[in-house]
Parts: structure tokens; C-alpha cells; sequence
């Protein structure tokens, strides 16, 4: 008995599967198995067996903030265009539900597609960062998101609750499962006067 009708013994002694294990659903079997002779009376005996299930990486991490599995715009975060670079601006968390290496998530900021090399040719662009993911710097363990550089002139992409100027910061959570499983998520930053 136990084992959650996963399990079952054979005549001969045998034990097997009759469903599909999910560790992530339970992590350990205990199972208690009855053994009986035929005589008259019969003699019987029992034994507990601890069936441990291993890890398979079969989730993906999953954003807690920002909140990606929520409908609407990305999630908006503001930043004064005087706030120092250096400084935290948030903290990306994503939760794993395996275990190990399958579980243990870090993080990157994503580019966005190369620039056309005529794009930097401006005067402008010699200072001006082509690509918003360099005003930032993302702690690839802990998750901590800094500025790298004032947001001062960065140019407008995207509308702001509540005004401002926006544009889209495009993260990666992954683990370190072979393969590794990766999940990607948006978060709106705004700079604001302050
Ligand atoms: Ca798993
Ligand atoms: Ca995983």
C-alpha cells in the first residue's frame, strides 16, 4: 500500500511503475509491501520501502517580478534621470521548481538585434549607447538590477503610465539543467523628472 497507486507488486516479486512519477509533485514514495505464505494459517510480514524520485528538468523558471504570467503592459518601473548610476533600480526574481543544477536560475539582460553599423555614425552616437540593455547592469545570481549610466537624453521608445519616457528592458531567466530551460520577460523603465 501507499505510493499513491503508482506502484505495483508483482506475484513474482517484482515492483513497477503503473503511472508516471513527477518529483516536483512528490518527491518521495513510502511504500508498504505485505508478503504471505499459503499455508493454513497463513503466515505474513511486511516491510516499508522509501522509493526516492530523481529530477528531471522539466521547468522552466518562472518570473515573480517583474510578474510576466499577468495580461497587459509590461510592468513599469521608474527611474529618476538623476538617479546615480551604481545605484540598485530592482531586483529580478524567477522561481524554478526542479532541483540541483535544474533549479538554480540565473539572469541576463538581452540586446536587442544588431544595430545597422550606419546607425552609430552620428555624433551623437559615439556617446549615446545603440542599445537601451547598456544603461544597465544585471547581477547574473542575485538578480540585482543597476544603472550603469544616467538616463538622462535617452531617447523614447515607449509610452509611460503617468508620463515620462520609456523603453523596454528585455530579461532572461535560466537554469542550469543540460539542456538548460530558459524563459524571457520585458520590463518597462521610465525615466522620470524628479
Ligand atoms: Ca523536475
Ligand atoms: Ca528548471
Amino acid at each position: 500500500s501507499g505510493g499513491g497507486g503508482k506502484f505495483v507488486v508483482r506475484n513474482n516479486g517484482e515492483i513497477a511503475l503503473s503511472g508516471q512519477l513527477d518529483r516536483e509533485l512528490t518527491a518521495e514514495h513510502q511504500l508498504l509491501i505485505g508478503v504471505a505464505d499459503s499455508g493454513v494459517p497463513s503466515q505474513r510480514t511486511e516491510f516499508r520501502l522509501t522509493v526516492l524520485v530523481g529530477d528531471i528538468n522539466d521547468s522552466p523558471p518562472r518570473f515573480v517580478f517583474p510578474p510576466a504570467e499577468r495580461p497587459g503592459p509590461p510592468h513599469q518601473v521608474n527611474i529618476s534621470i538623476n538617479q546615480i548610476p551604481g545605484n540598485p533600480v530592482a531586483t529580478i526574481i524567477a522561481h524554478d521548481d526542479d532541483t540541483g543544477q535544474n533549479g538554480n536560475v540565473t539572469y541576463r539582460l538581452l540586446r536587442s538585434r544588431a544595430a545597422p553599423a550606419s546607425s552609430s555614425g552620428s555624433a551623437a552616437g559615439a556617446e549615446t549607447p545603440t542599445d537601451f540593455a547598456d544603461y544597465f547592469n544585471l547581477e547574473p545570481l542575485t538578480g540585482r538590477l543597476l544603472l550603469r549610466r544616467r538616463l538622462q537624453g535617452v531617447p523614447a521608445a515607449d509610452g509611460c503610465l503617468g508620463g515620462g519616457s520609456g523603453r523596454l528592458l528585455r530579461l532572461e531567466a535560466s537554469d542550469q539543467g543540460q539542456p538548460s530551460l530558459k524563459r524571457v520577460t520585458q520590463l518597462r523603465i521610465c525615466a522620470v523628472n524628479d
